[in-house]
Parts: structure tokens; C-alpha cells; sequence
């Protein structure tokens, strides 16, 4: 079975890890050598971040660590086992964003990434080389080669005077890491994206896939950005493969993170139908067949087949109940 899944960042690769699992495979290693089967996953670069001359991909380097083992499952992003001594230099020198910590494993995967960035390597390359070394068993793809930055439109937090406050725009890691998504934003937007197109291997695995799916990343900045790319949402509206998401919301609020912020931002209420009903049917302008909602809830999504089960991805064996659930909606 081919499997195609819009992923972000620390949700998305726990969702993948429940995709392998309900495939049969390590969720945690390389895919068996003999299967049939295949997953990519299709990750938000959106996030991305150039530090230190370094450039960082959060969601790509969140599914590269988790679905090879690497990842510690407890902070959510970075390396297990990780040490912070050249991020604490980094400090002492007073250098550039001290909210953003690096560490020492971590900043190998950089500096390899931006020497080959800087070479010339596509990010999908550059990608593919790391996913040599790693074996995540499932294959990355960014959402593009090409440069797409969340930015995040507040009210200046350092303005003194002036009613109202100027207006600033910062990078989506600012906003998130530094002030916790905790200033409201005016607006959100993806700078860039509409310049940028599919990296290879996208549209492709799109038209190839069996089932497509939508995992419980922030359907703003995570899912949102990636369809935001030309092409990509043609791609899925005209798949022959059934499109089903995931509500990235239980209760009406997130597991993790901050959606609920996100979907304020572009005036979509924090329901698991409102999320439904901004990603929308397929049989009308939008991009699903079949919605997963949490137990006990209830979504009116016109067009859309919508199924309540346990949305908690508590670990892979949950999620690939969810994944398995998935497909009886679609039917596939
Ligand atoms: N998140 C934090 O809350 N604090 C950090 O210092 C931080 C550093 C960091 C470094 C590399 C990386 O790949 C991710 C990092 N993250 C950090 C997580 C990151 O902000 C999120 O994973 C995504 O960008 C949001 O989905």
C-alpha cells in the first residue's frame, strides 16, 4: 500500500510512527527490507529557521530523529541524550537568539545540512542524505526546495508609546519559542509560499498514493503552509486515492502546542467541525473524503464522511488504530 501523509513537526512524526506500526513495521527503524508497502511523508519546512549561519528544519529533523529512534520523546523535538555545551557558549558570546536552543547532536545535523544547502544541494537532496544515514523508514520530503518562512504579525511587545502598539512581523519560531505564542497575532503568514513550488517527489506521491493523509499537525501552520504551496492542493483534490485527516484537536483544544491561537488568527472557531469545515470536502472545493474526530464529539462536515474514535496518539499502537480507523472511513 502506498501512503502518502501531510505531516509537521513533533505531531506529525508521531502520527508516521502509528502509520508504520500499523503497517507492521518498527516504528521506531528502517523499513523492512522486503514490504511492498511505502509511506512519505510529505513535512512542512515553513518552520524553517537560519541561525548561526545554520539552516535549522524543525518539522523535517522532528521526523528524522523519532522514526529512526532518535528523537527525545519527552522534550518533543532534538536528539536523546543531548548536550547544550556550544548553545551555552553561544550565549556567553551574547550571539543571536538564546530562546532557541541547539544542541551539540543537533548542531551536526545543521552544519551538514547548510555545507550541503550551501553547495547547491535542493533541501530534498540534502534530506535524502540524512535519511541515508538515519534509515527513518519512512520517505522525507519537504513540502518545497525553496524558501517558505512562517511570519507572525503582532502588536511590537517592545513598543512603549503609541495606541495601538506598531505593528511587527516576527518569524514563526519567535513567536512560538521565545514568547510561547503568547502575543496574539494579527496575522500569519507564509512568506514565500506562493514563488514556491512542490519539491520533486511530492505531486508525485500525491498521484501515487492509495490513501492520502492529513495528520493531527496545526492545520495553519503546519498543514496549511503545505497546501499553500502551488499545486499541492490541486494535487489532492484530483488524487485518485481517498484524502482523510485527523482533527489536530480533542476537546477543542490541542494536545500539544498551540492551534487554537493559530486558528483565532485566520477566524476559524477551535472545533473539530470548524477544522473540518476549513479544510473542507473534496466534493466541493476542499480537500477531504473522510475526518477522524475525537469519542463523543460530533461534526457536521457536508461531503465529508466523519468517524468519532480515541484520538489520544498515547503511543504507536493508539495511533495506528487511529491510522487503521482512517481507512475503513475512506473505505480502503
Ligand atoms: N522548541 C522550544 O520550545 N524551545 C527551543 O529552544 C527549541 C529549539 C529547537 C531546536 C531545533 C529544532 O529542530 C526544534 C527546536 N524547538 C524548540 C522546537 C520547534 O520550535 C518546534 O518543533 C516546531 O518548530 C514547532 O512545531
Amino acid at each position: 500500500m502506498h501512503i502518502a501523509v501531510l505531516a509537521g513537526g513533533v505531531g506529525g512524526a508521531k502520527f508516521l510512527a502509528g502509520v508504520k506500526r500499523h503497517l507492521g513495521w518498527d516504528p521506531y527503524g528502517a523499513a523492512p527490507a522486503d514490504t511492498d508497502d511505502e509511506i512519505v511523508a510529505i513535512v512542512n519546512t515553513a518552520d524553517d529557521i537560519r541561525l548561526h549561519g545554520l539552516q535549522i528544519c524543525p518539522d523535517l529533523d522532528s521526523c528524522l530523529y523519532t522514526l529512526s529512534g532518535q528523537a527525545d520523546t519527552e522534550r518533543g523535538w532534538g536528539r536523546a541524550g543531548e548536550t547544550w555545551t556550544a548553545s551555552g557558549e553561544l550565549a556567553g558570546y551574547g550571539a543571536e537568539a538564546p530562546w532557541f536552543s541547539l544542541g551539540d547532536k543537533d548542531i551536526a545535523t545543521h552544519l551538514v545540512r547548510t555545507r550541503m544547502l550551501d553547495a547547491g544541494y535542493p533541501l530534498s537532496s540534502v534530506t535524502a542524505a540524512l535519511v541515508a544515514r538515519w534509515q527513518p523508514g519512512v520517505t522525507l520530503l519537504p513540502m518545497t526546495d525553496d524558501r517558505v518562512e512562517t511570519h507572525v504579525v503582532v502588536a511590537d511587545p517592545a513598543a512603549t508609546a503609541g495606541d495601538p502598539a506598531p505593528l511587527i512581523a516576527l518569524h514563526f519560531q519567535e513567536w512560538w519559542v521565545r514568547h510561547g505564542a503568547g502575543l496574539t497575532p494579527q496575522s500569519i503568514s507564509p512568506i514565500g509560499a506562493a514563488e514556491s513550488t512542490p519539491a520533486p517527489g511530492v505531486l508525485e506521491a500525491i498521484a501515487a498514493a492509495d490513501l492520502i493523509l492529513i495528520a493531527p499537525s496545526n492545520p495553519v501552520v503546519s498543514i496549511g503552509t503545505i497546501v499553500a504551496v502551488p499545486g499541492i492542493k490541486q494535487a489532492l483534490r484530483s488524487a485518485t486515492a481517498p484524502v482523510v485527516a485527523v482533527a489536530p484537536l480533542i476537546g477543542g483544544a490541542p494536545v500539544r502546542g498551540h492551534a487554537d491561537v493559530c486558528l483565532a488568527a485566520i477566524g476559524v472557531e477551535s472545533t473539530a467541525e470548524a477544522v473540518g469545515r476549513h479544510y473542507g470536502a473534496r466534493s466541493d472545493q476542499g480537500l477531504l473524503d473522510g475526518y477522524l474526530i475525537a469519542t463523543g464529539e460530533t461534526a457536521d462536515v457536508p461531503g465529508v464522511r466523519v468517524s468519532a474514535v480515541p484520538l489520544l496518539m498515547s503511543d504507536p499502537d493508539a495511533t495506528a488504530a487511529m491510522v487503521q480507523a482512517c481507512r475503513e472511513v475512506a473505505g480502503v
